[in-house]
Formats: structure tokens, sequence, C-alpha cells
């Protein structure tokens, strides 16, 4: 069994609110949101960052991007905002490459 929290949940053995699917990529709402829409889109493949997946999987990557433009159409959202986080110091807390997909309140900049 692996030990990646995101490739358990791709896998249903940890449980999520999943919004969005297709072969490649899986949307379920964080945990934790910072947003009143704090959604996040992981690759079903594991890959530790985004550079990671844009060299392992490129489909994969591609699919996420669609991904996270079919998730802020289904919440309703004009604008919204797209983070990958990568390292400790920019805050990433999970190795799995996602983008966070936020939106519902106003976004600040720069973001701190
Ligand atoms: O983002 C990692 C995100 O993952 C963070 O916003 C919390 C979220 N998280 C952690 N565990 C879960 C579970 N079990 N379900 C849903 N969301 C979760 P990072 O950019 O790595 O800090």
């Amino acid at each position: 069994m692996t030990d990646c929290l995101f490739c358990r949940i791709v896998a249903r053995e940890v449980p999520a609110t999943v919004v969005a699917e297709d072969e490649l990529a899986l949307a379920f709402r964080d945990i934790d949101p910072q947003a009143p829409t704090h959604v996040l889109v992981v690759p079903k493949v594991h890959a530790p960052d985004l550079a990671a997946l844009a060299e392992i999987d490129p489909a994969a990557l591609a699919a996420v991007g669609r991904m996270v433009a079919a998730v802020a159409a289904q919440e309703g959202a004009e604008s919204y905002r797209t983070v990958f986080n990568t390292g400790a110091g920019a805050g990433q807390t999970v190795w799995h490459a996602h983008a966070h997909v936020l939106a519902g309140r106003s976004m600040q900049w720069p973001p701190g």
C-alpha cells in the first residue's frame, strides 16, 4: 500500500468529497478550505510536484488543467485562483502534484 495520501484518495482507500473525475485526473474538496470553493485537482499518476508531472506524464498535466477549468465552471466561478505550491517553503505539504482551485471570495495580490 502506498503512503501517498493523494494516491490513496485516488484509489478510494481514503474518503474524499469527489467533484470531478476522468481517466487521468480527480478533483475533490480540500479538507481545510481557504475559500467558499476550494477544490484540489490531482493527476491519478504519482508525481511529487508540477515540474515532475510535466516530465512524467504531460497528458496527465493537460488533464489537470482541463479539470481545473471544468471544476471552476461547475462551481459557477467567473474568476478563480489556481495554485501549485512547490516545496515546503512555498507551503507544499502533500508530495503529490495538485492544483488548488480557489473561488467565491475576492483574492489579494501578492498572495503572501
Ligand atoms: O496542499 C495540500 C492540501 O491538501 C491542503 O490544503 C490540505 C489538503 N488535504 C490534506 N489532507 C486532505 C484530505 N484527506 N482530503 C482533502 N484535502 C486534504 P499543499 O499545497 O501541499 O499544502
